[in-house]
């Protein structure tokens, strides 16, 4: 009898599960050098304002991957999907991901990040560790390397923007500048040619195509202080810059560099961007983000199923 399965690695940046969990979950980004005390306080103080109770990423990430299996069951139903876990920086980590399939005795599987656009040093990284274990397991993996531009990601994210547009009153929509905005990088990449900035480019250009904005702009948020110079303009520099420099007072953030609610959107956009805003005199929105968004997981089921059977 032929083995119809195909494992489903859905990678994500992970989270802790509790508080006891976030030095490790740091030292794990820090790639094993513990943070300081005044880095990790600074970093709970950041999750203590976002987390009631759980911590948004986790119940994200199993809402995503549950949805992702029934959407493929749904429109798939010829191929025995099964998607497991890898988390970046959390339990159950890539590694664990690759095993899980492994153990199952699935011999083939397609891998996807949940996050849209490319870098060597975001999705480039989950890829490597995969692509290692499989290589270790004897698991036949394909990736899905981006999907910065896929018609039905520009689409549910067009109409985010449409809808953040509502929120302003409708005396003020014309005026609201949208400014689009991705994690930063070390500016470094630059120099390798990394497509990450273009494609971020490329699907803030085609949303605010696709939702009829011309009043929008780019800029970086959630830079790390290593010591070396990140991607810029921040965004909380531009807020200081439109508003003093262009009289700028409605803002719509779209973060199209990430799908999911988390720390980096509930603390980064939510807290400190807002609260500069109002110390400013901006009124500011965000747009939803996709989380489980029934286009989201169309799109992730398809590439997904066109990637394994390129294979
Ligand atoms: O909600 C949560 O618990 C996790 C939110 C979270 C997401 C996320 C996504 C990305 N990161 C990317 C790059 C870097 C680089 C460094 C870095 C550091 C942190 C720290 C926390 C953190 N990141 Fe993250 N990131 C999230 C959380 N990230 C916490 C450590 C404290 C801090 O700097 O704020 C710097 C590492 C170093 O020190 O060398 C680089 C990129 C993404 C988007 C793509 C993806 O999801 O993989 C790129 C979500």
């Amino acid at each position: 009898m032929t083995d119809n399965r195909v494992g489903v690695l859905v990678m994500s940046y992970g989270t802790p599960n509790s508080f006891e969990e976030v030095e490790a979950y740091y030292t794990h980004i820090r790639r094993g050098i513990p943070p300081s005390p005044e880095q990790l306080q600074a970093l709970m103080a950041r999750y203590e304002a976002i987390v009631g109770g759980f911590f948004p990423l986790r119940r994200n990430t199993d809402n995503q991957v549950a949805a992702l299996q029934q959407t493929l069951q749904r429109d798939y139903p010829a191929v025995d999907y099964v998607c497991v876990q890898g988390l970046k920086h959390a339990a159950p980590f890539i590694e664990d991901g690759v095993e899980e399939i492994a153990a199952a005795g699935i011999r083939r599987a397609v891998g996807i990040v949940l996050a849209p656009h490319y870098s060597r040093m975001s999705i480039g990284g989950y890829i490597e560790r995969a692509r290692k274990k499989a290589e270790e397991t004897g698991v036949a993996i394909r990736f899905v390397k981006s999907y910065h531009d896929h018609p039905l990601l520009i689409e549910a994210l067009a109409e985010r923007v449409k809808l953040g547009l509502e929120r302003f009153p409708p005396d003020k929509r014309a005026q609201v500048r949208v400014i689009f905005t991705a994690h930063s990088l070390p500016a470094h990449i630059l120099d390798m040619h990394d497509p990450y900035p273009q494609q971020l480019m490329e699907t803030s250009r085609l949303v605010a195509e696709t939702a009829g904005v011309t009043n929008w702009q780019f800029a970086w948020q959630s830079a790390g202080q290593t010591g070396v110079p990140w991607l810029g303009p921040d965004i909380l520099e531009v807020l200081e810059t439109v508003n003093r420099e262009e009289g700028v007072n409605e803002v719509l953030i779209c973060p199209v560099g990430f799908v999911s609610d988390h720390l980096e959107i509930l603390y980064d956009i939510d807290i400190e961007c807002r609260r500069l805003a109002q110390s400013l005199g901006i009124h500011l929105e965000r747009t939803e983000m996709l989380n489980a968004d029934a286009k989201y997981m169309k799109l992730l089921a398809d590439t997904v199923h066109r990637t394994a059977e390129e294979g």
